[in-house]
């Protein structure tokens, strides 16, 4: 048996992970500890730069000191009442976030996948009780290299096998389609039993892949013409990360169905939720949806902090103007092993020239090296994504940090 002594701590503690958890991620070997604004240190007090943000879950930045003094209150005075009974912050969140976004209604979730299944419920609902589809028949259309989650109608949506494989049976009535590729949403809209369009407004995990420009207000246009729900997957590019409160608004485009999650609670603890007008959100009745946690007291304070902190503290405008000036500071690095800098607001990627699998890794762990915290998506894109609250001096020192490690690194 290991013991700590003869391990160092953050050996030791990754030989606790190893050896009692799961074996479902491959994180890199650096134990963090602590967290702040933009700022991670580990257990051996070495201080990092957090440019990957917990996937766009903290971009609010670490323990926001105003999210986690209501978190405190909140958690000393009612936690869950679960929703058999009302709860005196619901009602008030419910306006809140429904005012803040404008739809009528919010369904509250917890993780963002749980929203993205209540979405497609929503939308096979409203397919089947208002455009009349036939029962069990509603089909939803998806770009191909799409990511919105890990459960079972998620993978079954994804038509990537590292994510999909080994397990089905899937969950049928998904028309996969090219991402960006209008004629083909024209032509799989011809199906009358479609009742959704499930997209990212910018694919993520796909590796920050950013649409043409108009793109998705002539999907929204081609959806409203089909009776289809537009289904908007924010919840990795919503909430100010893209330099807008959502990456729709870049096209002025509102998702008939809304899906937030990650940020909307400022990395404190898991809260999604799904935004919709009446004719969509009425068509689920009493008891035939909902969650344990879904609502509960306390992730409805905390999304009320986190949403106001966005606002409060400029961060969309923020977000926008540093992540244009992150983008050109990166495109002056010269090196060969960069083939593109791209993203929108503070959700950018280097996409790597090299067909070397560990190429990403390895400079990752040259970031980590210098101070930095990126992980690679597909082997060779990393994705930049450090949280809102970033300066300018600070994203010139990540430049630097950056631009020191493609210097070092030997392929
Ligand atoms: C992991 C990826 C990102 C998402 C979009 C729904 C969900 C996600 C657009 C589900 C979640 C997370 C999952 C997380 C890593 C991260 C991720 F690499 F897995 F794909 F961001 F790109 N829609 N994305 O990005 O939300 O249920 O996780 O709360 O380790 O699986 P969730």
């Amino acid at each position: 048996m290991m013991t700590e002594t003869s391990l160092s701590r953050a050996e030791y503690l990754m030989e606790l992970e190893e050896r009692h958890g799961a074996h479902n991620y491959h994180p890199l070997p650096v134990v963090l500890e602590r967290g702040r604004g933009v700022y991670v240190w580990d257990v051996e007090g070495k201080r990092y730069y957090d440019f990957l943000s917990a996937y766009s879950a903290v971009n609010q930045g670490h323990c926001h000191p105003l999210i986690i003094d209501v978190l405190k209150k909140q958690a000393e005075k009612l936690t869950l009442t679960s929703r058999a009974f009302y709860n005196s912050v619901l009602g008030e969140y419910e306006r809140y976030i429904t005012a803040y976004f404008g739809y009528d209604k919010v369904l509250p979730m917890n993780t963002g996948v749980e929203a993205v299944e209540t979405a497609v419920k929503l939308a096979r609902r409203w397919g089947y009780v208002v455009k009349g589809i036939k029962e069990n028949a509603a089909k939803v259309i998806v770009p191909e290299n799409n990511f919105h989650g890990r459960t079972l109608l998620a993978i079954s949506a994804s038509t990537d096998p590292g994510s999909y494989g080994g397990f089905g049976p899937y969950v049928p009535n998904f028309i996969k389609i090219p991402y960006n590729d209008l004629s083909a949403l024209a032509k799989a809209l011809e199906d009358k039993d479609v009742c959704g369009f499930l997209v990212e407004p910018i694919q993520g995990e796909a590796g920050v892949v950013v649409p043409d420009e108009g793109y998705l207000a002539k999907a929204k246009y081609l959806c409203e013409k089909a009776n289809v729900l537009f289904i908007g997957d924010e919840i990795q590019t919503g909430l100010g990360r893209t330099g807008k409160m959502l990456a729709c608004e870049w096209e002025e485009v509102r998702p008939d169905i809304l899906i937030l999650g990650k940020a909307l609670s400022g990395g404190t603890l898991p809260v999604s939720a799904v935004l919709a007008d009446d004719e969509i959100m009425l068509t689920i009745k009493p008891g035939e949806h909902g969650s344990t946690y879904g609502g509960n007291p306390l992730a409805c304070k905390v999304a009320i902090a986190a949403l106001q902190v966005l606002k409060d503290e400029n961060m969309i405008y923020n977000a926008h103007y540093l992540g244009q000036y992150l983008r050109n500071e990166l495109q002056k690095i010269k090196s060969p092993l960069i083939r593109q800098i791209r993203g929108k607001g503070l959700l950018n990627a280097i996409v790597l020239n090299t067909d070397k699998k560990d190429t990403g890794w390895n400079l990752c762990l040259r970031f980590a090296a210098n101070g930095l915290l990126a992980k690679p998506t597909h082997d060779y894109i990393i994705r930049l994504a450090p949280p809102l609250c970033i300066t300018k001096e600070q994203i010139d020192e990540c430049v630097h940090i950056i631009r020191q490690s493609f210097r070092e690194f030997k392929e």
